[in-house]
């Protein structure tokens, strides 16, 4: 075994993230922590079955891994609802919703390509402005040239409130923290100017943490006590101004054989967290609906 990682080198003495106040890597937190996702439903009000999350970020990142990996939560073993791979170019090229089987019920997850670093982002900004306010619809092709135009027949002209985004994932590799694109940056920031005026929240997700730290890879229990990832998480709060208790580490199971609680704490609490602010944002979204209606 590596010397380092025998003596616990780059781990801080005491966690640098506390999730909870009695937090511990016990079976009965995932157990809790999944009782409490069971329990956070969209309210009556809003009228809505389901809270809809988009993932935003460049390709290979992570963000299909991420959608499968709460899927496998969803099922309780591992599973696949959508490609993921390393190919050099982008995987997922259409915008698609994935309704889970199993317990998470209450959301559907938007996959769609990743971010274009080395073209104009303007009309893939464009695309995902379009897409929070719910005039895309499922199946769309991303043509990173040009924008959606409302004669498209993939365009809808009357979203209804139920088509809208309630939460956005940016999905980060942790290995890049310290190097995210110029491109990337301006349009995550274009993003979110537009989920500011529509109050939309975000959460940030780093994945790949396992390639980033030893520790980590060795026992994902390390997460929350290793420097490095302490590091890329200020580093992308600092360059995305996105709050460092709002960016979320974790290891997704696309490479593992099989997971157990001990793997899914960490995306339980990426799950947990998505949840509350898509509950909390569809019902002040439908109060403000309905002032204007009136
Ligand atoms: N080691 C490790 N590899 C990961 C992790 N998450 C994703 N990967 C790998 O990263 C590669 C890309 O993952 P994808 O999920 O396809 O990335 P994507 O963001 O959906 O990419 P596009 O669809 O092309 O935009 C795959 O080979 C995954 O196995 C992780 O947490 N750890
Ligand atoms: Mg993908």
């Amino acid at each position: 075994m590596d010397l380092g990682l025998y003596l616990g080198i780059g781990l801080t003495w005491n966690p640098w993230r506390v999730p909870d106040e009695n937090f511990k890597w016990k079976k009965e937190t995932a157990e809790k922590l999944q009782k409490d996702i069971d329990d956070i439903k969209p309210t009556k009000e809003t009228g809505l079955d389901k809270f809809r999350v988009l993932t935003v970020g460049l390709y290979g990142h992570g963000k299909s891994s991420l959608i499968n990996s709460f899927a496998s939560i969803s099922v309780g073993e591992k599973t696949s609802i959508c490609n993921a791979a390393s190919m050099g170019t982008n995987v997922t090229t259409h915008y698609r919703n994935f309704d889970f089987p199993g317990q998470l019920e209450q959301i559907v997850l938007s996959d769609i390509s990743g971010l274009p670093v080395k073209k104009d982002v303007h009309p893939y900004v464009e695309n995902i402005k379009l897409i929070l306010q719910g005039h895309i619809k499922h199946g769309y092709m991303f043509n990173p040239e040009k924008s959606i135009s409302s004669e498209e027949k993939d365009y809808e002209s009357s979203p209804k409130f139920s088509d809208r985004i309630h939460c956005v994932l940016i999905v980060i590799d942790s290995t890049m923290a310290y190097e995210l694109p110029a491109a990337f940056v301006y349009g995550v920031k274009r993003i979110m100017e537009t989920m500011h005026s529509m109050n939309i929240p975000v959460i940030a997700v780093l994945t790949k943490t396992d390639k980033l730290s030893p520790h980590v890879k060795y026992s994902v229990e390390s997460i929350f006590r290793c420097r490095k990832i302490q590091q890329a998480v200020q580093n992308v709060s600092k360059q995305l101004e996105i709050p460092a208790p709002k960016i979320y580490p974790v290891v997704t199971f696309e490479e593992m054989d099989h997971f157990t609680w001990r793997e899914s704490i960490p995306l339980l609490i990426v799950l947990k967290s998505l949840l509350l602010v898509a509950k909390m944002h569809s019902r002040n979204a439908i109060e403000v609906a309905q002032k204007k209606d009136n």
